[in-house]
């Protein structure tokens, strides 16, 4: 509904730089085109009444049915199943996607049922509309198709390299308002400063993921 929406981040940085390079298309679709009407309308009352309006399946499903290339098809909602790092893996390697964008308080079951392959959402809060949630999926596919990136080293799904979150990261000045960096980062010690990272990584998703160290190697070797 909001083709401007997408604009600027489409035309900036890595994204940008792909899509002017040719090595990413992404092709924006203005649902306006095919509302009902001469207002164009795109939304109806929900059928059982309450509030708020309803996406119609009809000028959506026309939506999808322009796109020249068949695509694999994903819907964003809140009610989606989570999106992962392994979702964007795959359809990095899918030739056609087709990201659906909805606004008010959903699309009519019919259209998601019948046109769409996989529903997800971007986590567990609310937002107005599909668009944040397709720019988040274009900028983590975008960087994973080939020569994207300078470097493919940093591609291979960095922040859940061993399902272990980052550890953190300094750069100069060494001191800053009065705060060093850790020591061993300037000791040259590399063996100590692996092992500080990865006690870090460890560290950091005990406290703040409970739920991906429940589900790393690390917790459940009898090392750690
Ligand atoms: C009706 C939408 C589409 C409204 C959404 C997705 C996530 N993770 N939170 N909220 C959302 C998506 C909300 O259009």
């Amino acid at each position: 509904m909001f083709p401007e929406y997408l604009e600027s981040p489409l035309a900036t940085s890595l994204v940008g730089k792909a899509i002017a390079d040719a090595v990413v298309e992404v092709d924006v679709v203005d649902l306006r085109q095919f509302g009902a009407g001469v207002h164009r309308t795109l939304d109806d009352a929900p059928f059982g009444g309450g509030a708020g309006m309803v996406m119609m399946a009809e000028p959506l499903a026309q939506a999808v049915e322009s796109v020249e290339e068949p695509g694999h098809r994903v819907l964003f909602a809140a009610a989606g199943s989570p999106l992962k790092q392994e979702d964007l893996d795959r359809w990095a390697g899918i030739e056609h996607l087709v990201l659906v964008c909805g606004r008010y308080e959903g699309v009519d079951e019919r259209f998601a049922d019948s046109m769409v392959d996989e529903e997800v959402s971007i986590g567990d809060y609310v937002l107005l509309g599909g668009e944040a949630a397709a720019l988040a999926v274009i900028e983590g596919v975008v960087r994973l198709v080939p020569g994207v990136l300078g470097n493919p080293e940093s591609v291979v799904g960095e922040s859940y390299r061993d399902g272990l979150l980052e550890e953190p990261q300094f750069t100069r000045p060494a001191e800053w308002r009065g705060i060093a960096v850790p020591d061993v980062l300037v000791s040259g010690n590399h063996g100590e400063i692996d092992a500080w990272r990865r006690r870090q990584r460890e560290e950091r998703t005990r406290s703040r993921r409970p739920d991906l160290w429940a589900q790393s190697d690390d917790e459940s070797s009898p090392t750690t």
